[in-house]
């Protein structure tokens, strides 16, 4: 039997160590970066491929994407009938349990008040404020959503979910679906981006839904810029209606010189690593999943292109 052929590409330009990585877990495989016009391959791995490799690649088994999200795949015009399957966890949910946490009780234990006081040799305190004053509320409780409603739950803050179809979650008041949207942001004071950029999510926090989270509420996006209207987020804070945000993701990457985020001071940003992808990890898992597609077999992570992750 010859050789499984496998074609890479990265927008990320990181193909020196994923090829021998993915060569390594692969051992019978042969490697290769994908060029313009090469043979087709079995399986392609990608993460933000050009349009020409899928034009080209379109007899491929299945297309690995080496992120959580597939916004930018979807963009694409994708080979009819090819499975594409994305990273599930592979050692980022921890990661954006970490992120999440650190952003919430920075916020509630009002850090960086502390942090800006000290700085100036001011000795102040501030009374302590009640968890039940700020129940926190995850947009998305999927995979990354899921693990950080339970880690924020860990210290006693109420916390809320909300999903497309219905759940249960121990510690978690779940909510679905658009009905429940309005509902969900009024019962939340910090509210938590982890869901998916599709259609339906696109600008998902604009003027009408951050006008329904509770007063004084905060907002931490982790998931991707275009869920925030950047404009009805700086007019709710600037009004006093939210007291800030942390930002990790933006509508355009690298965030461009000049835009307000950079400086706002009740905005924290970081430029979109609160997740990041883990090479050995996220190698691992496509390589058993691999192994699995030749036996037959389904395999996790799989996404529905009707709903669009
Ligand atoms: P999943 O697909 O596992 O979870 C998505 C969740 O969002 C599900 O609970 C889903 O509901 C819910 N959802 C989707 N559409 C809707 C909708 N229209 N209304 C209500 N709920 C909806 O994704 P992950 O948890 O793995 O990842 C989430 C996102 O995080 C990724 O798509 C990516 O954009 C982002 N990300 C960001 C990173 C960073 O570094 N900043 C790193 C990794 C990911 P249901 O369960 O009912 O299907
Ligand atoms: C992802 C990301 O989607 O890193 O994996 O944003």
């Amino acid at each position: 039997m010859s050789a499984l052929r496998i074609t890479y590409y990265s927008a990320d330009f990181d193909e020196a160590t994923w090829i021998p990585g993915l060569q390594a877990a692969l051992p019978g495989a042969a490697v290769s970066l994908w060029q313009p016009g090469a043979p087709t391959a079995d399986y392609a791995v990608v993460w933000k491929p050009p349009q020409q490799m899928l034009d080209e690649q379109r007899d491929v088994r299945a297309l690995f994407n080496t992120g959580a999200g597939v916004d930018a795949l979807m963009a694409l015009r994708l080979p009819e009938g090819v499975p594409v399957i994305r990273l599930d966890d592979a050692g980022m949910s921890v990661q954006m349990a970490e992120y999440v946490c650190h952003a919430v009780i920075r916020h509630f234990r009002e850090f960086e008040g502390y942090e800006a006081d000290m700085a100036q040799g001011k000795w102040s305190f501030r009374k302590p404020r009640s968890r039940l004053d700020y129940p926190v509320g995850v947009l998305g409780l999927g995979v990354l959503g899921e693990r950080v409603a339970k880690a924020v739950a860990q210290f006693d803050f109420p916390v809320n979910g909300w999903s497309r179809s219905p759940k249960a979650l121990e510690g978690v008041q779940c909510f679905h679906g658009a009905a429940q949207l309005h509902d969900f942001l009024a019962a939340s004071r910090i509210v938590v981006c982890l869901l998916p950029l599709t259609p339906e999510t696109d600008s998902i926090l604009n003027a009408r839904t951050l006008a329904h989270i509770r007063p004084g509420g905060y907002l931490v996006n982790v998931a991707r810029g275009a869920h925030v209207v950047d404009a009805d987020l700086l007019a709710a804070i600037d009004s006093g209606h939210l007291a800030g945000a942390t930002l990790d993701v933006f509508r355009v990457e690298p965030l461009p010189k000049g835009h307000a985020f950079w400086t706002h001071p009740k905005i924290t940003i970081t430029p979109h690593t609160s997740a990041r992808t883990l090479r050995a990890e996220s190698i691992a898992q496509i390589a058993r999943k691999i192994a699995a597609l030749q036996r037959g077999q389904s395999v996790a992570g799989l996404v529905d292109a009707g709903r669009g992750y």
